[in-house]
């Protein structure tokens, strides 16, 4: 298998330079994520201004080279981070929005592959899981090096939720939210835990902490992009850290479980298709898909959250 090459010199591409896109170059600059970051879209000057403008900010966090890219440049590339897309318009079904971001992201992948790039594909735009079953379809890659940013946003709103309802730092809480990386996404609560506690046993010491507010977090976090579409017009901040930080556990080697976007070949008994689940990863992909023993209310979730995805892939790769 081909991995990241082990060098000490660390190379991103990143292709979409929209809202996501800058607040995942600004993460990656104010961590020190990598060496080097390409900035590619079909908006030049906004990719010049941004590296200028991020470029600015490196005397201060860490030396760097951040610039204006094209496709050429992903040749000896670590990584490609793909946040292009077209938003879903007013009247526009969902299904003519995955056929739009579909040819987008052809139009994307096939000249990254003819460049000659062979790092990891690590795929935002959405819809996330079916646009990361796509780039593995376009750019013939092992399913290891092609990563859905999947549920890594959505399970730290969880940590989050529950962190404010207990009062306690939102690293002390280990906790997934499972599936789709949309509506039929739900919260594992079954491998939640806090400190090594499971909610169950948290329930005795925390009467607060009751089923129905275990229905209020999990909704909040279905509906959580809703509440800051309508306050602000767009989510950024949180999806540009989580992939600074998907990216760093890949460069570092880190071998760190996150939940991802990742390919299933029988685990939840499910097949061909990609959909969130935590995931061992490091310097070569997705080392290995760490399968959680669902309830059997869970798991009734985690198969019709993936009826879900089969159904949008059906009629977008038809
Ligand atoms: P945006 O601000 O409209 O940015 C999209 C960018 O893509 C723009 O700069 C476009 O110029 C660029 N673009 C469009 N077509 C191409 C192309 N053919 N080649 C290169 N660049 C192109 O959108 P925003 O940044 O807000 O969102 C980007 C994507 O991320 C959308 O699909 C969102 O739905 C998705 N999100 C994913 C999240 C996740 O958790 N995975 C979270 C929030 C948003």
């Amino acid at each position: 298998m081909t991995s990241i090459t082990n060098k000490n010199h660390t190379k991103v591409i990143l292709v979409g330079d929209g809202a996501v896109g800058s607040s995942f170059a600004y993460a990656m600059a104010l961590q020190g994520t990598a060496n080097e970051l390409g900035i590619v879209d079909i908006a030049k000057d906004k990719t010049t201004g941004d590296a200028l403008d991020i470029a600015d900010a490196t005397p201060y966090t860490y030396p760097k080279a951040v610039y204006s890219a094209d496709y050429n440049d992903t040749k000896d590339a670590d990584i490609v981070v793909i946040t292009a897309g077209a938003p879903q318009k007013p009247g526009e079904t969902r299904l003519d929005l995955v056929n739009k971001n579909l040819n987008i992201l052809k139009s994307i992948v096939e000249p990254i592959v003819a460049a000659g790039f062979n790092g990891i594909f690590v795929v935002a735009a959405n819809p996330v899981d079916i646009l990361t079953y796509g780039t593995l379809k376009l750019s013939g890659f092992p399913k290891e090096r092609v990563i859905g940013s999947g549920t890594s946003l959505d399970s730290a709103r969880l940590r989050k939720f529950v962190a404010q309802e207990l009062q306690v730092d939102p690293r002390s809480i280990h906790g997934y939210m499972l599936g789709e990386h949309g509506d039929s996404e739900f919260a594992a609560w079954s491998h939640t835990t806090i400190g090594g506690l499971t909610i169950a046993e948290l329930q005795q010491s925390h009467p607060q902490l009751t089923n129905d507010k275990l229905v209020e977090i999990n909704e909040r976090v279905v509906k959580a992009a809703y509440e800051i579409i309508n306050l602000k017009g767009a989510t950024f901040y949180g999806v540009g850290t989580a992939l600074a930080r998907i990216c760093k556990a890949l460069l570092s080697d880190e071998n760190t479980v996150l939940p991802l976007s990742v390919y299933m070949e029988g685990q939840y008994g499910l097949n061909d298709l990609y959909i969130g689940s935590p995931a061992v990863v490091n310097r070569n992909g997705v080392r290995e898909i760490l399968e959680v023993p669902l309830s059997s209310e869970e798991q009734h979730k985690m198969q019709q959250s993936a009826a879900q995805l089969k159904h949008i892939a059906n009629e977008g790769f038809e």
